[in-house]
């Protein structure tokens, strides 16, 4: 019942706009990937936020020359204001903003820098960020730079950072201490400034990566419009409030019909898929080419691996190895439940796709520095417990039994090593979001649990226990909450102190 209320609520509000390309998941007799191929998956022709999507060609080595630079399929690039080597500067604004996700779906949202998603910022690990941000809402706000290991008063914590008010501006400028795929968002009624807008990519280049043939960026989002095409009302739902805002129009990169990318066969790419929708789990899968995934949350795995299905909680982030090794489309495919009369069925829906060119190429597999396993010994427990009840405004998403707890919720020393158990006591999953450090999931089975490498966000599902082993290696004042925007809002957010060390 819980999982038909929670897809079926938000999906009747309002026109149901998924480019919906065939419903099969795979698991019938047919090719899957046929029959999106039958059903005419090419998505029309759209304006992409994004520059040419070609690739270059291959370039002959020559001993002395640079290497070319790895094409990047993106949304638009930020302008680096700081010619010097080592750091990245750069001018950001948070504006009203008309945002175009179809040639006939217009909204009144928000943007940084007049964009959705906003401008990429590329670094690499070592180098200081530099973000003059300057707030053209006529709200107050923060940003958060998600999965970024800096110091706590450039985190974008409310409670630490005095949120900058409409008109004023405030100089972020922090280190980089981790290579990876990261985020940045506001953190201030994020549910309702996210899902008009406020989001984009950051990636931290690790030099000794190896160089595919091309990079793409992946943003994968939803937002929930009306009849009339306008947002929806925000947090006046009961299943908005028990489940997340749910949207009905997928997204990726900003644009419900993103403009097919080109490649040919032998070619390899690094694609980094980044989930910032309000609430939901993106259920991933590639059609028509070889995917491994190669990182995390956290940067590189100890070794790659494959799945058939990748499942993706909001905030978190994978990087994956695309080999295209056969002509024709290829697909990342949203796997999305939908409702058909009074059920709930999974519709595969095609959310990017490839071009690939035929050519007499095989493509390599790439060698991936791989990171070295953690060994550390847990030296301390300690438990976070979710749950559910009503109060003045409707539902209120607790920790410790508590809404929007003040006092922080653990405090650990610099250095520790946390067995941190999750215990869902209700029956919606918490996408849950540790600031400023990593943690590792302890598998036991589960899909949810079988997710290898670093993490900063963990799928907790319903009704369900989730342990991690957290390294509480940097030290502050961390927010730790919910990333279904809606519980955190209703509550479900609280903080916890890493000491530092003598
Ligand atoms: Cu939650």
């Amino acid at each position: 019942m819980i999982r038909l209320a929670s897809v079926c609520a938000p999906l009747t509000a309002a026109l149901v706009l998924f480019a919906t390309v065939g419903c099969d998941d795979g698991s019938a007799g047919s090719d899957p990937a046929e029959s999106l191929d039958d059903l005419g998956t090419s998505v029309p022709d759209a304006a992409f936020a994004a520059p040419d999507g070609a690739l270059a060609e291959p370039v002959d080595a020559t001993p002395d020359a640079a290497p070319p630079p790895v094409p990047f399929v993106e949304p638009a690039p930020a302008t680096d204001l700081d010619a010097a080597d080592g750091i990245v500067e750069l001018n950001l604004t948070a504006s009203a903003a008309l945002v175009s996700v179809s040639d006939d779906l217009r909204y009144s949202g928000l943007a940084y820098n007049g964009q959705v998603p906003g401008p990429t910022l590329h670094a690499t690990v070592g180098d200081t960020l530099v973000v003059h941000f300057t707030n053209d809402l006529d709200e107050p706000t923060t940003v958060h730079w998600h999965g970024l290991r800096i110091p706590d008063d450039m985190d974008g914590n409310p409670r630490i950072q005095h949120p900058v008010q409409p008109g004023e501006s405030f100089t972020y400028r922090f280190t980089l201490p981790d290579a990876g795929t990261f985020w940045y968002h506001p953190h201030v009624r994020s549910n309702e400034q996210v899902e008009k807008g406020l989001y984009g990519a950051i990636v931290v280049h690790d030099p000794a990566d190896p160089r595919p043939d091309a990079e793409r960026v992946l943003i994968l989002d939803d937002v929930l419009v009306d009849g009339r095409g306008a947002l929806y009302p925000f947090l006046t739902s009961h299943p908005e409030q028990m489940h997340g805002r749910h949207g009905n129009v997928l997204l990726t990169n900003g644009r419900a019909e993103p403009e097919p990318g080109e490649a040919r066969v032998g070619q390899v790419e690094r694609w980094r898929v980044i989930n910032t929708a309000n609430a939901r789990t993106m259920v991933l899968s590639v059609q028509r080419a070889r995917m491994r995934v190669v990182g995390t949350d956290g940067g590189a795995l100890t070794a790659p691996y494959t799945t058939d299905r990748l499942l993706v909680a909001v905030g978190q982030r994978y990087d994956l190895e695309i080999s295209y090794d056969r002509a024709g489309a290829a697909h990342l495919v949203s796997h999305v439940p939908v409702v058909e009369g009074d059920e709930v069925v999974e519709q595969a829906v095609s959310v990017y796709k490839v071009n690939v060119r035929a050519a007499d190429a095989t493509p390599p597999e790439l060698e991936w520095p791989a990171r070295a396993p953690i060994e550390r010994e847990p030296d301390v427990d300690a438990e976070l417990r979710f749950a559910v009840r009503n109060g003045p405004r409707g539902l209120e998403w607790t920790i410790n039994e508590q809404a929007m707890p003040m006092e922080p919720l653990m405090t650990f020393e610099q250095g520790q090593t946390v067995t941190l158990t999750l215990r869902n006591l209700a029956g919606p999953e918490h996408p849950f979001h540790l600031h400023g450090q990593f943690f590792e999931i302890v598998p036991d089975g589960r899909p949810e649990t079988e997710q290898p490498g670093l993490k900063d966000t963990v799928l907790v599902p319903g009704l369900s226990t989730v342990t991690v082993r957290a390294y509480v290696d940097n030290p502050g004042r961390w927010m730790a909450h919910c990333h279904i925007l809606e519980h955190a809002e209703l509550g479900m957010m609280g903080e916890f102190i890493v000491n530092p060390a003598e």
